[in-house]
């Protein structure tokens, strides 16, 4: 099929604008939940107009145990006093039965919820909706045995194995909160969060394979155990999934060796004890807490963003169904790892709420070959596809001689989400992936706002390569210029909510002050994303990146004062600078200037300490590429480091520096840039 590419113009007709648009392959808007633009603008519109409605009638999808007349009650002016968000306040539902039995009740039992494909490609296994739903109910027995109760939080280090989406709805399921912990994390970041929610139960695994990389969770969970108790918090009981057991090891690999301490209890011996035990449901209010999901925050503190119930549910069960056109028949497959929301709202919650068969895929796209993803796709006849900008990337300059052996023929819809996407992988995954005949939505949303904010969706909206486009129903984006005025039409400035939408995180756990700083007392009366938007002529979004002190790596949101301060903790540090740097896969990179102490230089052996002190304190991920030593750092007489200019110069682009006058000593930057080339 060729492209459908037109010129369009979609405000002003005719007035003009030359630009390439493209539309959304037929078959997929015939049968769409929305098909076609008007029918996007007029949801939307009652969607702002009459929200209550609009909710009222999606969360008539859903199961409720009992009912509210109540819809959406908020409030942003920070000034005004506390600022809230309540749904369906009075109501009391639980999302795991919502994502379970409801599904079974309207037979879908015997439905496959979930293909595990394992590291290997030989380790499958498919759970129907009934069978999950057993493993839920016996997990969640075997927490209640462990004293786990309503409102206590439990902390999941574990990868992608089925385990980690028993252990998310068994939590849910009795109403406590899960706090997901990203498998990559040190063992500093997961006692950091298990000490803000003083967890006293931790789920984990004896180890995983990365392709053929063993990594051995259990010994940094068991770190992590003993930090913890220096902060005077006890993990009671370290639950272990044994999961190296059974699964295929690459050949001439040696397994990581998991210790069976004191509080060590064997996952799969605990299940065999609560097999047929009674755990019901418990029915929890429509603000009670779900889950705790931490995100990084530019003072460096990582923020336990917490969602709850009604809201939550309902809003990523409406942004499955929307953007990913959900259907019966779907074959879905989002790549996200549950460390992170995206992994929450639509790999776990979204899809399950939707009956959908999913794929939940345990390992990294380029193993055992840089085909996999399309492997996976055509065994199991994939539909729609959730990936990221990061992964298209990698992929792409790795060849399209890996998609030639598959056919990718079943797509209909690619999505994207994590990273503004370059036009370059858009057109590759529109093109090359998914042969032009099929929609992409780029979704713009944050682990605060719970699900979609600004998206296409796939039967409705015209498409234009790297535009999140329009803003999802209920969402109202407004941009705002550095006086905090409303910027009407065409323009750029800070992207801004004006209202709430049932998602939104509800705040910041234990730090009700920093939940209004961060996001309310920016801009008063609006919720502050930290992202930067440019609005076009035809009212299309277009994200710009992070206006704040976090940076994007591969999609994942790192703090710089949370690098810099691991990188000052370096007895040979005195101070340090960190900031984004361009780069051709990750979008960007974190790029280190550290002064030394009087009397030292750096060498190679003090930058494998500094990656090293980086990678256990936060990890892998944060690790900078390059450290430079910078024999001072760009201050403005008040003190502040000035990373506009670090950014040039560590993008090599010195002729963009700009004025420079209101630093304290000018001629650090010429040591800077020369410093810069020398180590090039
Ligand atoms: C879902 C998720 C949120 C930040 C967000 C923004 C960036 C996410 C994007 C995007 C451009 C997109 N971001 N999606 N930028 N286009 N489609 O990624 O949550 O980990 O909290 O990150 O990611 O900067 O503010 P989270």
């Amino acid at each position: 099929m060729s492209d459908v590419r037109v010129k369009f113009n979609l405000a002003n007709e005719g007035d003009g604008l030359d630009e390439d648009v493209f539309l959304p392959p037929a078959p997929l808007l015939a049968g769409a939940h929305c098909s076609g633009l008007q029918s996007y603008h007029d949801l939307y519109r009652t969607s702002i107009n009459d929200p209550d409605e609009f909710w009222r009638t999606v969360a008539s999808e859903l199961h409720f145990e009992q009912g509210t007349s109540k819809g959406l009650e908020y409030n942003f002016d920070a000034k005004a006093g506390g600022v809230y968000c309540k749904f369906m306040d009075g109501a009391k539902t639980n999302i795991s039965y919502n994502c379970l039995e409801r599904n079974i009740k309207r037979g879908l039992g015997d439905k496959i919820a979930y293909i595990f494909e394992g590291n290997e490609p030989t380790d499958v296994s498919t759970w129907t909706y009934k069978e999950l739903h057993a493993q839920v109910v016996q997990f969640s027995a075997v927490l209640r045995s462990h004293g786990v109760k309503r409102g206590d939080v439990v902390a999941l280090y574990l990868p992608m194995i089925p385990e980690l989406a028993v252990a998310m709805l068994a939590c849910a399921r009795i109403g406590a909160m899960h706090s997901v912990v990203f498998a990559g994390f040190s063992a500093e970041s997961l006692a950091a969060r298990v000490v803000d929610a003083r967890c006293r139960v931790l789920v984990t695994a004896d180890g995983v394979f990365r392709g053929a990389k063993p990594i051995g969770l259990k010994s940094i969970a068991d770190a992590a155990v003993v930090l913890a108790s220096q902060e005077d918090v006890k993990v009671e009981a370290v639950i272990m999934v044994e999961h190296l057991k059974r699964v295929t090891k690459p050949d001439g690999v040696e397994l990581p060796k998991a210790d069976y301490t004191s509080i060590t209890f064997v996952y799969e011996t605990e299940m065999e004890k609560c097999v047929g035990v009674d755990s019901p449901v418990e029915w929890m209010d429509s603000e009670s807490p779900l889950f705790l999901l931490y995100t990084s925050g530019s003072t460096g503190k990582p923020k336990g963003i917490q969602h709850t119930t009604a809201g939550y549910m309902t809003y990523a069960y409406a942004t499955t169904k929307y953007t990913f056109d959900a259907k019966d028949d779907d074959v879905y497959w989002c790549t996200a790892d549950c460390g992170w929301i995206t992994g929450h709202s639509y790999l776990l919650y979204g899809p399950l709420m939707n009956g959908l068969k999913g794929i939940w895929y345990e390992g990294v796209p380029t193993y055992p070959t840089p085909s996999r993803m399309w492997d996976v796709t055509d065994k199991y006849g994939v539909t729609k596809l959730y990936t990221s900008p990061t992964a298209a990337r990698a992929l792409m300059a790795l060849g399209n001689k890996w998609l030639e052996s598959t056919s990718r023929q079943t797509l209909k819809v690619i999505g994207t989400v994590g990273e503004p996407i370059n036009p370059a992988a858009w057109m590759w995954l529109y093109k090359k992936v998914g042969l032009s005949n099929v929609s992409i939505v780029d979704t713009y949303w944050q682990t605060e706002t719970g699900g979609h904010m600004i998206t296409c969706l796939p039967g409705a909206t015209p498409m234009k390569p790297g535009a999140a486009a329009m803003p999802f129903f209920g969402a109202s984006p407004v941009l705002l210029d550095a006086e905090g005025r409303v910027i009407e039409g065409p323009g750029e400035g800070s992207l801004c909510f004006d209202r709430a939408w049932p998602g939104m995180m509800r705040g910041i756990y234990g730090d009700e002050q920093r939940f209004v700083k961060t996001y309310f007392a920016p801009f008063n009366g609006y919720y502050f994303t930290g992202d930067g938007a440019r609005r076009d002529e035809d009212g299309y979004l277009w994200i710009t990146g992070r206006v704040d002190d976090l940076m994007n790596v591969s999609g994942h949101l790192l703090s710089t004062a949370e690098i810099e301060s691991a990188l000052v903790a370096h007895e040979k540090v005195a101070e340090a600078a960190v900031v984004a740097a361009p780069h051709d896969i990750k979008g960007s990179f974190p790029y280190a200037f550290v002064t030394l102490n009087v009397g030292e230089k750096i060498n190679d052996k003090l930058v494998a300490e500094l990656k090293k002190m980086v990678r256990e304190k936060i990890g892998a991920l944060a690790v900078p590429d390059v450290i430079q030593e910078a024999p001072g750092l760009p201050k403005t007489r008040s003190g502040k480091v000035t990373r506009r200019i670090l950014r040039k110069i560590a993008e090599g682009s010195e002729s963009g520096i700009g004025d420079t006058t209101t630093l304290v000593d000018e001629s650090v930057i010429k040591q800077l840039i020369s410093g810069r080339s020398a180590r090039a």
